[in-house]
């Protein structure tokens, strides 16, 4: 299986999410990427090769230009102000106030385009995500010529982030940038599923009007869990694309057999649409020994995933979103791609 992977994704190193009441080292972290390729190379799952240069028009298809335009300068914007330190937004819009006007401060742009306190911008961050997006546009490229299978070994990730929004780690939507090139490459249908722990509700705000790309999502129930406003069984999509969002939320302490289940609900829509393409959000935060998440699937459990995948019977495209328990991640994500090319 292609592995597209840059080291540029260390240049996100951030020191400090707002995590429980407290400060805390960031959990999405660039031993999260390493580690994983120390265990594709261990396994022998490769070549591992370098993304091509894509620029940001794939990325403006998809994100909003002011947005983009903010992430490339909020750095430089908040060290003016405050100095080199993480950038962290401290205000949201609510009920009753308005975003009609964008702030011209730093701190109010960065709650502009946010939605939590635990994605810190860096020095690094535009640089990291936009490699990031690069390795994903290159393995859809490579599975739009014809691989069965390809897999974006990137972060920081990218299924929290929406049109002109970030947070939940992630900077730019790497699977809907994928996606929506292949979309633009000619392929008429395209699904993502996404089965990180946590909702993709950034994809799911992206494609939330749209009947050419099937977004589907199994989940920590918002009732419990991140980001808490979306991923709902009732969101299901709007105007034409009533119907092609399928939220599949699961409770706290969720194991294989249950998880399964829902599995086979996505694998049955995915079916019915008939996609050209596959496109994987691929979370392993569903590990029992996650950090910062409530299911309950073994390392052995990754393997079923990827078989389970592999028998959608679709070209496949991976992209990696999020995993916590950074020992075991390796194992786990290496796991699901030997799983899906052993079936
Ligand atoms: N107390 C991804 O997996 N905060 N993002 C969790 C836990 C946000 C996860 C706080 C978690 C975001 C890509
Ligand atoms: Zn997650």
């Amino acid at each position: 299986m292609i592995v597209v992977h840059s080291e540029e994704h260390r240049a996100q190193a951030g020191r400090a999410e707002l995590n429980d009441g407290q400060l805390v080292p960031c959990y999405e972290k660039p031993a999260r990427a390493e580690i994983v390729l120390e265990r594709l190379r261990a396994v022998g799952l490769g070549p591992v090769v370098e993304p091509d240069a894509h620029g940001e028009a794939p990325l403006a298809r998809v994100h909003d230009r002011g947005y983009l335009d903010f992430l490339k300068t909020a750095w430089d914007d908040w060290v003016a102000e405050h100095g080199d330190i993480d950038a962290l937004p401290l205000n949201w819009v609510a009920p009753g106030m308005h975003r009609r006007v964008v702030p011209d401060s730093i701190d109010g742009r960065l709650g502009y385009y946010s939605f939590d306190a635990g994605t810190p911008i860096t020095a690094g961050t535009w640089r990291a995500a936009a490699a990031a997006a690069d390795c994903a546009l290159t393995a859809a490229a490579r599975v739009a010529e014809g691989e069965r299978t390809a897999f974006a070994l990137i972060r920081p990730p990218g299924h929290h982030a929406g049109r002109a929004f970030y947070g939940g780690y992630c900077f730019l939507n790497n699977a809907a940038v994928a996606a929506q090139a292949l979309r633009d490459g000619g392929a008429a249908r395209v699904a993502v599923l996404d089965v990180d722990y946590h909702h993709g509700n950034g994809t799911q705000e992206i494609f939330w009007e749209r009947d050419d790309v099937l977004f589907l999502s199994l989940h920590a129930d918002p009732r419990q869990e991140f980001p808490y406003f979306s991923g709902h069984a009732d969101e299901t999509g709007e105007g034409r694309g009533a119907g092609f969002t399928v939220n599949l939320p699961l409770p706290w302490g969720t194991d294989w057999t249950a998880y399964a289940a829902a599995l086979s609900v996505a694998a049955a829509r995915i079916a019915a649409f008939g996609p050209e393409v596959l496109v994987v959000s691929l979370g392993a935060d569903t590990y029992v020994g996650d950090p910062i998440s409530r299911f309950r699937l073994q390392s052995e459990d990754f393997l079923r995933l990827g078989e389970a995948l592999a028998a959608m019977g679709r070209p496949t495209l991976f992209v990696m979103e999020g995993g916590y328990a950074v020992d075991a991640l390796g194992v786990n994500v290496a796991h699901v791609l030997t799983g899906f090319e052993g079936a």
